[in-house]
C-alpha cells in the first residue's frame, strides 16, 4: 500500500516518461524527414529507454498492489530549426526530468516511504547518465557547426547507438 501523495506523484512520473517517450519519438521523425538516419537511431533507442523507464514506475505500482492510472499523453513539439536546437531541446529536457525525479524522492522522504524512497535511487543514477549522454551529443553538435562534414560523421557514429533492453532482475 501506497500514500496517496505518493501513488499520485509515481503515476504522474509514469506519464511524464511515456511523454518523454514521445517526444523523442517525435525527434525521431524530424531527424528522419532531413535524411540523418543515424540521429534518427539514436532517438530510437532514447525513445525505447523511455518506455522502460516509464514500465519500471508501471511494474513498482502493481507490486505495492497499487492501481496505475494512464492519462492523457500531451502532444509533442514536432519540428525543430535545427539538430542542434532539437539536442538543446533534449538536454533542458533532461534537466527538467531531474528536477521532476528529485521532487519525487522529497515527496517520498516527506511521506516516509522508505521502500519508494529506494526504489528510486535507480532513477536518480539514471538521470546523470541521462543528463551526460544529452550533454555530450549536444557539445558534439555544436563542434559541426558550419561543417556539413562533421555532421555527417557524427551521423554515422550516433547510427552505431544500439538499445540494450535490461536483464530482469529475479
Ligand atoms: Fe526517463 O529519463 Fe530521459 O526523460
Amino acid at each position: 500500500m501506497i500514500k496517496k501523495r505518493v501513488l499520485n506523484a509515481l503515476n504522474s512520473q509514469l506519464n511524464a516518461e511515456l511523454y518523454s517517450a514521445y517526444l523523442y519519438l517525435a525527434m525521431e521523425a524530424y531527424f528522419e524527414s532531413i535524411n540523418l538516419s543515424g540521429f534518427a537511431n539514436w532517438m530510437r533507442a532514447q525513445a525505447q529507454e523511455e518506455l522502460i523507464h516509464a514500465m519500471k514506475f508501471y511494474d513498482y505500482i502493481v507490486a505495492r498492489g497499487e492501481r496505475v492510472d494512464l492519462t492523457a499523453i500531451d502532444e509533442p513539439q514536432k519540428e525543430w530549426d535545427s539538430p542542434l536546437a532539437v539536442f538543446e531541446h533534449v538536454y533542458e529536457h533532461e534537466k527538467m526530468v531531474t528536477g521532476l525525479i528529485n521532487d519525487l524522492v522529497d515527496i517520498s522522504v516527506a511521506e516516509s516511504d522508505h521502500a519508494t524512497t529506494n526504489f528510486l535511487q535507480w532513477y536518480v543514477a539514471e538521470q546523470v547518465e541521462e543528463e551526460e549522454s544529452a550533454s555530450g551529443v549536444l557539445q558534439r553538435v555544436k563542434l559541426t557547426a558550419d561543417s556539413p562534414g562533421g555532421l555527417f560523421m557524427l551521423d554515422s557514429e550516433l547510427g552505431l547507438r544500439v538499445f540494450n533492453p535490461p536483464v530482469k532482475e529475479e
